[in-house]
């Protein structure tokens, strides 16, 4: 038989779809993440513990809000070289692509596209070199997948307002400079770029996670905090403003488990060659290869779902429902994988010694935040009917 030249992660060639600059931004992540992830990310994962001394490698390499301008101090790269960014860091870790995921969709994002002028300015360029880290606050203790219901509120106090309230789950929340906090106001929903010392605000570390470990997930508590009007985004009001922001989180989203997957079915496959049992390798017996197939099989899906999304998104033309859908197929796909790689590594599967439970339990975090797995299927059901059944 003759050897095959398939590349075993990438079934269909995707990568020769990719521009040369594509192509550069994929492989200088892969070998971020080869090198200064993979090597610390189980010890990080098991003790509880944020890798920040990565923060300003990740900031020299562009890959903090690396969609936005070059004049803000971003690199000003196209939507498909952020989904490889995503799916590189993922491949590594769920915590790492959330970092990365927050600070460039979900805070500098809404700086740029709702900001003042001097708003960008005075945030982005520190943002984007890592100096200045954000947290996005939209998820309040009451339920999260239905953000309409914000207790939250701003209200106004001469040229400030007093904001009262509490957000839950909030990314990189201890680790903040600056909180993105939405808040009912009696004009609607408002954005305001809170910064830690304002007197009032607090974080709390959430402890006693069992998935994403090596990422800080904390509540944020707001008891009369004054900000002034000119930390309130004024170009926006209303839930679509927070929505938008998550569009753009949201398709990130759907690149960054296909890292996850590949670096399980590598695994899985690599110990299956190697694991004897009943006198030959378990890779050689028809149940683990249907396995393997399947997974290779439903990445492959993934992959050409997240590019086609990625050109509509650079050719302005990408929908919301379009996302809802590869971020609930995407993140299934992988979290199906993860378990089902944990299981062909036996008891070794069980330890972190392995990456496939740390991606397993990394994903059940992905798979309910941005938009749980049920609120993207009814986003699809509404297309569909025209019915909204939320
Ligand atoms: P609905 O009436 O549908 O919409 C209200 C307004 O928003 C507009 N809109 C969107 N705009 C942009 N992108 C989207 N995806 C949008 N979806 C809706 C819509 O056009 C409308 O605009 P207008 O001008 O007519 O006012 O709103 P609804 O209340 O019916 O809610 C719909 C629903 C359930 C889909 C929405 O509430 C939802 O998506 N819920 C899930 C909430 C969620 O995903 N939260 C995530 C929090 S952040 C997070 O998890 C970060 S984790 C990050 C990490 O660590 O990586
Ligand atoms: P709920 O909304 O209470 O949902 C509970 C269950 O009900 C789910 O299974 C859901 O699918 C289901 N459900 C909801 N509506 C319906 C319906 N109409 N029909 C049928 N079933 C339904 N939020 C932020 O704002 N910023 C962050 O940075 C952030 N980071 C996060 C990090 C982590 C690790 C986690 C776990 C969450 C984070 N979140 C963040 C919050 C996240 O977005 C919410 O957890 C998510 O939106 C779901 O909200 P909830 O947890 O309150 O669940």
């Amino acid at each position: 038989m003759a050897a095959s030249t398939l590349n075993p992660y990438d079934l269909y060639d995707v990568r020769s779809m990719l521009t040369e600059e594509e192509a550069m931004v994929q492989d200088t992540v892969a070998r971020f993440t080869d090198e200064r992830v993979l090597p610390i990310i189980g010890e990080c994962f098991d003790k509880g513990v944020f890798p920040r001394d990565l923060i300003p490698e990740m900031a020299e390499l562009g890959l903090l809000g690396s969609s936005l301008p070059t004049e803000y101090g971003c690199a000003g790269m196209n939507a498909v070289s952020y989904g490889l960014i995503c799916q590189e860091l993922e491949r590594g870790d769920s915590g790492i692509r959330s970092f990365a995921s927050v600070q460039s969709s979900l805070c500098m994002y809404p700086i740029y596209a709702y900001g003042s002028e001097e708003q960008r300015r005075r945030w982005l360029p520190d943002m984007a070199a890592g100096k200045v880290i954000g947290c996005f606050g939209l998820t309040e203790p009451h339920g999260g997948s239905d953000p309409a219901n914000m207790k939250t509120n701003a209200k106004r106090d001469g040229g400030d307002w007093i904001i009262n309230g509490a957000k839950m789950w909030i990314t990189n929340g201890n680790l903040a400079h600056i909180a993105i906090v939405w808040a009912q106001t009696e004009e609607g929903i408002q954005g305001f770029i809170v910064e830690k010392d304002m007197p009032g605000f607090a974080a709390q570390e959430i402890h006693k996670k069992m998935s994403l470990r090596a990422s800080v997930t904390s509540g944020l508590f707001f008891d009369n905090v004054r900000v002034p009007d000119a930390n309130r985004l004024p170009n926006v009001k209303g839930l679509k403003g927070p929505l938008g922001c998550l569009t753009q989180a949201r398709y990130g989203i759907t690149w960054g488990p296909i890292g996850a997957a590949i670096a399980c079915l590598s695994e899985a496959t690599e110990y299956s060659k190697t694991r004897v049992l009943f006198n030959r390798p378990i890779a050689a017996t028809q149940a683990v290869q249907l396995k393997l197939a399947d997974m290779a099989r439903r990445i492959t899906q993934a992959q050409l779902l997240s590019l086609q999304l990625g050109r509509l998104k650079d050719a302005g033309r990408m929908q919301p429902t379009q996302v809802s859908l590869a971020k609930w197929n995407n993140v299934r796909m992988a979290l199906d994988i993860a378990r089902e790689s944990r299981d062909i590594l036996g008891g070794a599967g069980i330890t972190t010694e392995y990456g496939a439970i740390r991606h397993a339990l990394n994903l059940e975090s992905v798979i309910t935040y941005e938009g749980t797995e049920t609120v993207h299927q009814l986003v699809v059901g509404r297309e569909l009917t025209g019915i909204n059944a939320f």
